[in-house]
């Protein structure tokens, strides 16, 4: 009787103390995401964190108000990548193509600013300053094949 009340308190101290791992571990690492967000607007620039992957851009935020943008560009994925910014009216699902599996950037809007694939290679960390108007902005990898595998999405500027 005495072993079996033993174990039950002992399996209790060993979740309480899982569960207090679980929550010390947490808070420093929403502290970090949260970091650029607060320092931006006291320099007057908006910082976008972008996150390239294979076959995938992410942004740490998808708007911003109109001025300085700053894009800090860092290539988690194995191949080199692209990123091609370019203000546009059409969705994204309308967006044409040319013959070699690429985006047609001259039709598809106004190319604003690049980041070439030999500056972008794998574990590589590059950053882009803009100064965006009001719009809608394409955030491609114009690589043959990447922007149909995925590697597109949107920023709107307000
Ligand atoms: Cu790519």
């Amino acid at each position: 009787m005495n072993k079996r009340i033993w174990k039950f308190c002992l399996m209790a101290i060993a979740s309480l103390l899982l569960c207090w791992g679980c929550s010390t571990n947490n808070p420093p690492q929403q502290a970090t995401t949260n970091s650029p967000g607060v320092v931006a607007p006291a320099s007057g620039v908006n910082t976008v964190q972008v996150t390239v992957k294979e076959m995938a851009f992410q942004l740490s935020k998808s708007n911003v108000p109109a001025g300085d943008v700053e894009f800090v560009v860092t290539n988690e994925g194995r191949l080199a990548h692209e990123m091609e910014l370019i203000k546009t009216d059409l969705p994204i699902d309308k967006l044409p193509l040319t013959n070699g599996d690429r985006l047609d950037i001259d039709k598809a809007g106004k190319k604003i600013a690049e980041i070439e694939a030999d500056e972008l290679k794998s574990d590589t960390t590059k950053t882009l300053k803009v100064n965006l108007t009001p719009g809608k902005y394409l955030i491609v990898c114009n690589i043959p094949g990447h922007f149909q595998a995925g590697m597109r999405t949107i920023l709107t500027v307000t």
